[in-house]
This record gives structure tokens, sequence and C-alpha cells, in this order.
């Protein structure tokens, strides 16, 4: 498919107010070398809610905070709690991504310190939630979906509104921010065709300034 439409691989489309896509911008291909880097020094794991569930996707973290689930509440840590080391340092081929992306969506001083790695066994889903623990609000969200396909809900203002729904491919990044920012979403399991090295999983990088 990327072939017949390399001309538009990397046009950006707005799929609701403040919510863009870029569709075949990157490839698990160009960034696994540096995915591997990361969970091979902190691993996926699967962490607790604050209501001390465990959650269905495992997760890990690269840069100078990471995103962490515990029982006693949500937060940014600079230290992984497992190892009680410091996350490793982003990758370069991340932070590019995510600033090449920010800047087509027309966001110019985004430079990301923090970046959140999900894991999709299929059949696992992420209910809809907003993220709201970064401090500034005025800086977007930049994420990069890797693997297998998936089908990415928007509600909007309300969990309770209809789901917006759009399917994520291997290399789609999506950036968000200013009225979309607190937007709620959720990601419904894998589906369509295996990756050929992801098999049926996905990964997902979302990249933010903390
Ligand atoms: C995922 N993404 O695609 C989960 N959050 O697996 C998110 O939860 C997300 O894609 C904030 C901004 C963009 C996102
Ligand atoms: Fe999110």
């Amino acid at each position: 498919m990327s072939d017949l439409f390399t001309d538009s691989a990397n046009e950006i489309e707005e799929i609701q107010q403040d919510v863009y896509i870029l569709r075949s911008f990157t490839s698990y291909d160009s960034l696994i070398a540096d995915v591997k880097a990361v969970t091979t020094v902190a691993p996926f794991r699967f962490m607790y809610t604050p209501g001390g569930k465990k959650l269905n996707i495992s997760m890990t973290n690269c840069g100078d905070l990471g995103w962490v689930s515990e029982p006693s509440g949500y937060r940014y840590a600079a230290k992984d709690p497992t190892s009680n080391e410091p996350w490793p340092t982003m990758p370069h081929s991340f932070k590019r991504l995510a600033i090449k992306a920010a800047n087509k969506a027309l966001f110019n001083d985004f430079n990301p310190n923090a970046c959140l790695i999900n894991h999709y066994k299929q059949g696992r889903e992420l209910t809809a939630h907003q993220d709201k623990n970064e401090p500034d609000l005025s800086q977007p969200i930049v994420s990069v979906s890797l693997g297998m396909s998936a089908r990415f809900q928007i509600y909007g203002d309300s969990r309770n509104n209809k789901a917006l729904e759009i399917e994520l491919y291997d290399g789609d990044v999506m950036v968000w921010g200013r009225s979309a920012r607190l937007i709620y979403h959720g990601v419904k399991t894998n589906r369509g065709i295996p990756h050929p090295i992801l098999g049926d999983h996905r990964i997902n990088l979302t990249m933010r300034m903390v």
C-alpha cells in the first residue's frame, strides 16, 4: 500500500480539531534498534492502578522522567521504580521524530523529555482516559504506532460520547494539543495483518514535555 501512496505519505490530516495524523511517518523497522536498546535496560512491566488493579498493557519509559502508575497514584518519576536507576536516555531518533511531527502540526517549541512506551498483546485494550499529569498543557503529545494496527477511539470531552474511531497502522504518528489536549481516548484490541517482526503485538510511543 505505501508504495502506491508515497506522494501523500507525509501529508498531515486534521481528523478533528487539533488532532493530527501523519500516516506512514515512520516504521517499526526504522526504530527497532532504539526500542530494543531502551527495553533491554528498562523492560516492559505491568503496573498497578491506584485502585490496586494490574493494568492490561505492559509499559516502560525513556527520557528524564517516566510515567508510573502505582497503588499510591500516578506520577512522573526520574527513576525506574523496578531498578531504582534513571530511565534510559530518550533515543535521538524518537526525539527528532516527535519534534518533526509536532512542527507539522505547528507546535514549534515542542522538545519532549519523557516517552511512555506501551506494549499490547492481541486482545488487550486501553480504556478511555485523559492524559493530564503533565504540567504544561499548552504542549502537545506525539504518539507513534508500531506493529499490528489497532482502532483508536476519540471520545472528546466526555467518555460517554460516541467515539470517533480511527485505525492506526505501523508508522502512523498522531499529534494533539490545544483544544484537544484533554480529550478522552482509548484503544481497542490489535487487529489486521500481523507485522513481520512484531506479529500480532502493538507498541505505542507517546512523547511528552514534563
Ligand atoms: C496508544 N495512546 O495509542 C495509547 N495518549 O496505545 C494514548 O493513550 C495517547 O495516543 C495521549 C496522546 C496520544 C495518545
Ligand atoms: Fe493517552
